[in-house]
């Protein structure tokens, strides 16, 4: 096994299979992506410039929820990221764009618009992006059930997503005390050993996080 997973502990999408690859405790090795040469390395394999990019010997895997996939077909440990339940696999990958398309796009486009100068800063934007996460909350108050995961009873790549997702987007748009179940869920993802393991790696950079991070987590 020679896997090497391009990523940097503190951007969102890495968590996903970083969160998998410790539930299982893959041997992987870590290329982070943080000076010009790790750059250009990404994006000799992906143009696109996004990681996380897993590479298996002279194979690449892109895009953080087929990274879990492809670990769990041909790296299988004892936790299964996808049910083997045809139902219970779609909750999992439903639930995984779920909290990608509307909980991730949203913090993002709020995070990124923190990093612009005041001229450059997108209003209608970021109001859209609020307003979105105020509904996805609202939505995923409704569908947790008190001590289960996200897509069930089991911990899946659901909750590998919903991780950083609402990891940062209480940073950004506080779930306060209006969505209690989200923010029970949300502590106990965090709480997970594999969670606070990639809390923890991305602790150091917290001072990146643009205008300061807020004093909780
Ligand atoms: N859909 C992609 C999204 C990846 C993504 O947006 N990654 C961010 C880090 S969280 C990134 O590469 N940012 C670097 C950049 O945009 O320059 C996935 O799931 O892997």
């Amino acid at each position: 096994m020679s896997l090497t997973l391009y990523a940097h502990p503190f951007a969102a999408y890495c968590w996903k299979p970083l969160i998998a690859l410790y539930e299982n405790a893959t041997p992987f090795s870590y290329r982070l992506v943080e000076d010009a040469a790790g750059w250009a390395e990404l994006e000799s394999l992906w143009p696109i410039k996004k990681f996380p990019l897993l590479r298996d010997g002279d194979a690449t895997v892109i895009e953080s929820s087929i990274i879990v996939e492809y670990l769990m077909r041909h790296y299988p440990g004892t936790m299964r990221m996808i049910p083997p339940d045809d139902a219970a696999a779609l909750t999992a990958r439903f639930m995984d764009r779920f909290f990608d398309n509307y909980v991730m796009t949203p913090m993002q486009t709020l995070v990124s618009d923190r990093m612009r100068v005041q001229a450059e800063r997108d209003a209608k934007g970021v109001a859209d992006a609020r307003k979105m996460l105020e509904i996805a909350y609202g939505w995923l108050e409704g569908q947790l059930t008190p001590q289960a995961w996200s897509a069930g009873s089991t911990f899946c790549l659901a909750d590998c997503s919903a991780a950083p997702a609402l990891f940062y987007a209480d940073w950004v748009h506080p779930l306060g005390a209006r969505f209690p179940a989200v923010s029970a869920y949300r502590g106990r993802v965090l709480a997970r050993p594999s969670v606070a393991r990639v809390v923890d790696e991305a602790r150091p950079y917290r001072k990146l996080f643009p205008q300061g991070a807020p004093d909780q987590d």
